[in-house]
């Protein structure tokens, strides 16, 4: 979230060796080759490395390295990040080095086009005839005990505990255990990283206790329920007791070319047609942190020069966000939608997502289009109600928060819209009523075909 022109004057004035950049969502692709433009544009020598959740080799070698004359690296773990700024560093190997990752990404880019040119799409009209069918006549929908939007404010952070995932905390530390021993609690048995799992896992389990008896970190969310119907691959939505269209979400329709009586799925399928222009079922969202005070106590444990604390409260607050999600998805669904009043699972199978209905996040593959975060934003206030901020970048602030859009339909699930083609992508544009350029910047991920920039 630093601006280009922030870390291009910080490397010029520290005299720095190297670049890093960090892309955890989408729209940092689209900056990463922004930066490596104005890299060249301003004659700098440095490398710069990239890496982050959502970067790949390909994008890497792809999109950023032709616009940098200098070297780009992508960097899959951190720890490569010492070898790969050694040999850099070194005169006897760097130029090696840099052939070889020349070389390569020579391969990628050429594996790269000619894997577009495999791939196979149907028409976005027959991928809309492919819709799954659903028996609307026998649907009822049921009604939300409120339409509108409730905050939820300084959650008690001992109800979070419970719908704790602990197997991403494993990842943050890069601790991985060899099959079966993956995940939690089973990575405590392997040989090789067991004694440092458990290790980092009683260090967690102490600082939760002084965040939650000393209250360092505050949970807030915003929920809403709303009026809609779906209209083809779009959902309509309304403000409560009007029947004037007020927002939209914009679907994807999986395209990909699948065997025939597989279902071509959009996230619209899941909410019934309107009826004459009218709402016939509801919606819900909300946003919810775990994050508020984090980066406060953060930057305290880095000015004390304890880095693994920093990482540690980091880690901490990003399993209360997912949990507060959780968390928030289930008070929804028993309570406040009531759609599923009777549900009683245990906790391992909530995380095992057992219950009916789903909460795709706008960014996630569902949905894979961050922009769908500014009308939940318009939706929820999540600002001025949660002090959830949605930046420029279109990522959250505090960074431990999550969003997501409820639906309630038992035939709801989740899928992978993938990659899709250019009449989708120009059609997409046209209900969004912006540029097909402009879309193919957000989806490019998703892209079934290249764009030339
Ligand atoms: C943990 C996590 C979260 C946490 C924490 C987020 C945060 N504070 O950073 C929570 C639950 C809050 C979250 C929220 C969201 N998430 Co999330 N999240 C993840 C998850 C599971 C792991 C990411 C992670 O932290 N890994 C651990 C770190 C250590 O690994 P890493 O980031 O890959 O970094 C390593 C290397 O890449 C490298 N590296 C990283 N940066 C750099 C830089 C340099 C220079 C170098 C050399 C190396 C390097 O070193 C690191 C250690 O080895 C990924 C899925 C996945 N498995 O990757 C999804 C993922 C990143 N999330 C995703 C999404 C969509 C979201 C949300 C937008 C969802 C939503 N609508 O609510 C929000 C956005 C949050 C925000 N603040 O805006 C998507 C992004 C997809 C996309 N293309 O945009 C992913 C990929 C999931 C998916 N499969 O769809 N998320």
């Amino acid at each position: 979230m630093t601006p280009c022109e922030k870390i291009l004057q910080a490397a010029i004035d520290e005299k720095a060796d190297f670049i890093g950049c960090s892309g955890l969502i989408t729209p940092s692709l689209d900056e990463m080759v922004h930066v490596a433009r104005e890299m060249q544009r301003m004659g700098l020598k440095i490398p710069l490395l990239v890496g982050g959740a959502t970067t790949s080799k390909t994008h890497t070698a792809v999109k950023i390295a032709p616009r940098y004359k200098c070297p780009v690296i992508h960097c899959l773990d951190a720890s490569k990040s010492v070898v790969v700024c050694s040999a850099l560093s070194d005169e006897k190997v760097r130029e090696e080095f840099l052939a070889d990752i020349a070389e390569e990404y020579e391969d990628v880019r050429q594996e790269h086009y000619d894997s577009l040119k495999d791939r196979r799409f149907i028409t976005l009209q027959d991928a809309r005839k492919r819709a799954p069918k659903t028996n609307w006549a026998h649907f009822e929908p049921c009604k939300p005990t409120f339409v509108g939007k409730k905050a939820m404010l300084d959650i008690d952070l001992n109800k979070l505990v419970p719908f704790i995932d602990w197997k991403p905390f494993f990842d943050v530390w890069q601790l991985r255990g060899r099959y079966p021993n993956r995940g939690y609690p089973n990575i405590f048995k392997d040989e090789q990283v067991g004694p440092e799992a458990k290790k980092v896992f009683e260090d967690a389990l102490k600082m939760l206790d002084k965040v939650i008896s000393e209250k360092l970190l505050q949970a807030n969310g915003v929920v809403a329920f709303y009026p809609c119907g779906s209209k083809g691959d779009d959902i309509i939505v309304f403000e409560p007791d009007s029947t004037e269209p007020k927002w939209t979400f914009f679907g994807l329709r999986q395209q990909a070319d699948k065997e025939h009586d597989q279902a071509c799925y959009c996230v619209s399928d899941f909410i019934k047609p309107l009826n004459d222009g009218k709402p016939t079922d509801y919606i819900g969202l909300f946003a919810c942190t775990a994050g508020l005070g984090c980066k406060e106590l953060a930057e305290a444990y880095e000015q004390d020069h304890d880095d693994y604390s920093s990482i540690m409260i980091k880690a901490l607050a990003d399993r209360l966000a997912e949990a507060m999600a959780e968390y928030m998805h289930m008070v929804c669904r028993r309570e406040l939608w009531g759609y599923s009043k009777d549900e009683d699972f245990a906790t391992s199978d909530l995380l095992a997502i057992k219950y009916k209905g789903i909460r795709p996040a706008p960014g996630y593959p569902t949905q894979p289009d961050h922009q769908e975060k500014i009308v939940v934003w318009e939706m929820l206030d999540a600002f001025n109600e949660a002090q959830i901020e949605l930046t420029e970048s279109l990522a959250m602030d505090p960074a431990s928060s999550v969003c997501a859009l409820m639906f309630a339909h038992p035939d709801s699930q989740y899928f992978a819209v993938g990659k899709i083609d250019k009449d989708q992508v120009a059609d997409y544009a046209e209900r969004k009523g912006v540029k097909v350029a402009t879309v193919e910047r957000w989806l490019s991920p998703i892209l079934g075909y290249d764009v030339d920039d």
